[in-house]
C-alpha cells in the first residue's frame, strides 16, 4: 500500500486480483467462501481509504447500487473518488430499494445519488422515468449502464469515474 499510494495500490491491485477471483468463481473454479474472503479483504481496505478520506460537510452525495445489484466494489470506489475530492459522497450499501433511496435522499437534503451498475438486467427491470426526482442530480455509471439506459430512466450517465468527477464540479 505504502510503495503503491492508494489509489495505485486499489486500482493496480486490489481491484485485479478481486476481479481475477471473480471470474474464477464465475467459472467454478473458486469456491463461494474463497470469493467472500476476497470480498471482505478488499471491502476493508476500501473503507479504510473511505474514512482516512475525511468527512466533507455539506448536502450529500448518496452512493449506491439499483434494485438486485449486489457488486459493491465499483459503488465504494466511485464514494472514494468523490470523498477525495472534498465532496461528502456517502455510500450506503448496495441493492437499495428506491422508495427508500428518494425518502432518504430527501431527508438528508441530498444534492445527489449515484449509481453503479454493472448487470444492465437491473436496470432493465425499471420502468421508464424510475429515477427521476429520486434528488436533483442522478447519476449511473459502471459497465452495465448506457447512455440510452440512463436517458430512459431520467439521470445522467457518466463514462468514466473522470467524468463522474466533473459533473460535481461546482461542490455547493
Ligand atoms: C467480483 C464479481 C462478483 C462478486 C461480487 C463481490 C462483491 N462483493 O462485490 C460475486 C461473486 C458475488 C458476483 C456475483 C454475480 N456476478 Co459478478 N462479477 C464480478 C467480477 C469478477 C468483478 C466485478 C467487480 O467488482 N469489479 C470491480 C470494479 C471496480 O471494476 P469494474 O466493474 O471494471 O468498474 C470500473 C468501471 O465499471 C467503473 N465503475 C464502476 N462503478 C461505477 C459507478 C460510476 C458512477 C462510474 C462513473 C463508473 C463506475 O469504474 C471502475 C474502475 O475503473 C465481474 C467480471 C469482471 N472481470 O469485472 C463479474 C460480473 C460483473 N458478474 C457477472 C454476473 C453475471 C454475476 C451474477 C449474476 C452471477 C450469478 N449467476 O449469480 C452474480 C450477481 C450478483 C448480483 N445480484 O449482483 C457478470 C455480468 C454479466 C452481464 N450481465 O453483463 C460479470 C461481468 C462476469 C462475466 N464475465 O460474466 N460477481
Amino acid at each position: 500500500m505504502r510503495l503503491w499510494g492508494p489509489e495505485g495500490a486499489v486500482e493496480g491491485l486490489l481491484i485485479p486480483v478481486l476481479q481475477a477471483i471473480g471470474e474464477a468463481w464465475h467459472r467454478g473454479e473458486v469456491s463461494v467462501a474463497q470469493e467472500h474472503l476476497a470480498s471482505t479483504f478488499l471491502r476493508a481496505r476500501l473503507q479504510e481509504l473511505l474514512d482516512l478520506a475525511g468527512h466533507p460537510r455539506g448536502a450529500p452525495i448518496l452512493v449506491t447500487t439499483p434494485p438486485g445489484e449486489r457488486h459493491e466494489i465499483g459503488a465504494m470506489w466511485a464514494a472514494y473518488r468523490l470523498r477525495r475530492l472534498g465532496l461528502p459522497a456517502l455510500y450506503l450499501g448496495t441493492d437499495t430499494p428506491l422508495p427508500d433511496l428518494k425518502a432518504l435522499a430527501h431527508r438528508l437534503g441530498a444534492r445527489g445519488v449515484v449509481l453503479s451498475v454493472l448487470l444492465p438486467e437491473s436496470l432493465k427491470a425499471l420502468p421508464d422515468g424510475a429515477l427521476e426526482g429520486l434528488a436533483p442530480k442522478v447519476v449511473l455509471g459502471g459497465r452495465g449502464a448506457s447512455l440510452e439506459e440512463a436517458k430512459r430512466l431520467g439521470a445522467l450517465f457518466a463514462e468514466d469515474l473522470k467524468a463522474l468527477e466533473g459533473l460535481w464540479e461546482e461542490r455547493a
